[in-house]
């Protein structure tokens, strides 16, 4: 476990106010740290007994009262940071709050840092730092799945998944070491082969993880979807069809959209920013030009491109699509073309009517990458992909040295390294600044 402070030096008592800025029914000003039974003595006057929600006055030097309200004092170990804490939970205002702050500041406390609760949770072993991270993306969840994921995560399923993977490389690792002191000729097939098949268990099980774990990264990068094809095929009334109300303008003359217009929405809780676009063709005038810019700007960002045609007219090739990026065909209109048939994995809707609507929506999710519903998918960070992409790597190159025993065990070793940066076994300082920096103050 890392080490909170420098060694053989206690570590401070922090404070802040926990609850948002603002006047508010309520507001929680909390204290951690080996002074807080202290600093409860000295501003409460007494300290009240542990875990029990004690109504009290707050008060400052002179005596004077400043709020009255629910103290809760949380002896250490059992804490949320694992130190002696106390909060005051008194009336929520902002001058009232400081106030009773400053008192505790006055009291030998100072001020926290943003996420300085959360980071001695993790550096005391309360949580790992998978789970904290999770608190930050519990309060910052933007819709219902987000947050229902890192709930999961905080309880620590996330983390589970992680330490199930390091368990069976341990398991594995110590098979390899025994292997080690033989020489080649006397480790025999059936050692290897139970070598083999353990690993290409691990494997299995880190791409499974993989797999959830980018799913659920859709969540939180939501996925970013163009709307593109030539002036009048319907992009924009998809849009508002896709949006339920009139936010694009459509008209039936050829070349209306003129600036990228992009919109937010939720298909199954997956955030999707949809980018309507100028339909593509030689433009007429300046502005069109600029307009079909943006369309191409847009293009190079997109992770998935709706390619809009009309039915029934000649299928007009877009040229201007970027090579390699994700696409879907559709053609709309199709309540003016009866019994049309859209071209083999193309889809065939109609702005107008809603026909394909639900068909579109779920191809655009399968297309990200979204798969079914009830699945459980990890809410997975950049930094959580790359370190379980490079445990993969290490496995596969493991997987190619089963006759040189010494280098197979170094592969294992970096791939259960990079597993365990997940949950912060071995984690650099620069990176907890980075991810507790990031934090509200008071958690
Ligand atoms: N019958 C029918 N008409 C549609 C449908 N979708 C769009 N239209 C009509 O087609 C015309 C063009 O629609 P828009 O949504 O403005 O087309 P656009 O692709 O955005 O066109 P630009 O912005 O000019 O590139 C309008 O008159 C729409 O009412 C559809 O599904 N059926
Ligand atoms: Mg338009």
């Amino acid at each position: 476990m890392p080490s909170a402070e420098p060694p053989g030096r206690p570590p401070d008592t922090i404070a802040a106010v926990a609850t948002p800025p603002g006047r508010g029914a309520v507001g929680i000003v909390r204290v951690s740290g080996p002074l807080a039974p202290a600093i409860a003595r000295r501003v409460l006057r007494r300290l009240p007994q542990p875990r029990v929600a004690t109504l009290m006055t707050a008060r400052d030097e002179q005596g004077e009262a400043l709020d009255r309200g629910l103290a809760l004092y949380f002896p250490a170990p059992h804490s949320y940071t694992g130190e002696h804490g106390f909060e005051f939970q008194g009336h929520g205002g902002p001058v009232v709050l400081q106030s009773v702050l400053a008192a505790c500041v006055n009291a030998g406390a100072r001020l926290a840092e943003p996420g300085e609760f959360t980071r001695r949770a993790f550096l005391n072993g309360r949580i790992d730092l998978a789970q904290a991270e999770a608190v930050a993306d519990l309060i910052d969840a933007a819709t219902q799945e987000a947050a229902r994921l890192a709930v999961r995560s905080m309880c620590g399923e996330f983390s589970a998944a992680i330490n199930a993977l390091v368990a069976q490389l341990v398991e594995l690792r110590a098979l390899t070491e025994a292997m080690l002191d033989f020489p080649e000729e006397e480790v025999d097939s059936l050692h290897r082969d139970d070598a083999a098949a353990r690993l290409a268990g691990v494997r299995a099980a880190l791409q499974d993880v993989l797999s959830r774990s980018r799913q659920g990264s859709l969540l939180r990068t939501g996925i970013h979807v163009v709307l593109a094809g030539r002036p009048n095929v319907g992009k924009s009334s998809l849009l508002n069809r896709l949006m339920g109300e009139d936010r694009a303008i459509v008209t039936p003359v050829p070349g209306t959209t003129r600036d990228a217009l992009r919109e937010s929405i939720q298909i199954e809780g997956v955030p999707l920013v949809i980018v309507d676009t100028a339909g593509l063709r030689v433009p007429s005038d300046p502005v069109e030009r600029l307009g079909i810019e943006r369309t191409q700007i847009e293009l190079a960002q997109a992770d998935l491109v709706i390619a809009v045609f009309e039915a029934g007219e000649p299928h007009a090739s877009l040229e201007a699509l970027p090579e390699g990026v994700t696409r879907v065909e559709v053609y709309n209109k199709v309540d003016l073309a009866p019994g049309f048939v859209p071209p083999a994995g193309a889809l065939a809707v109609s702005a107008m009517t809603g026909a394909g609507m639900d068909a579109l929506k779920g191809r655009i999710l399968a297309e990200a990458g979204w798969r079914a519903a009830g699945e459980s998918v990890f809410l997975a960070r950049e930094r959580h992909l790359r370190a379980l992409q490079q445990a993969a790597t290490h496995l596969q190159a493991a997987a190619d040295e089963l006759r040189r025993w010494e280098l197979f065990a170094e592969e294992l070793r970096l791939a259960q390294a990079a597993l365990a940066g997940i949950t912060g076994e071995v984690t650099a300082d620069d990176l907890l600044g980075e991810i507790f920096g990031r934090f509200c103050i008071g958690k």
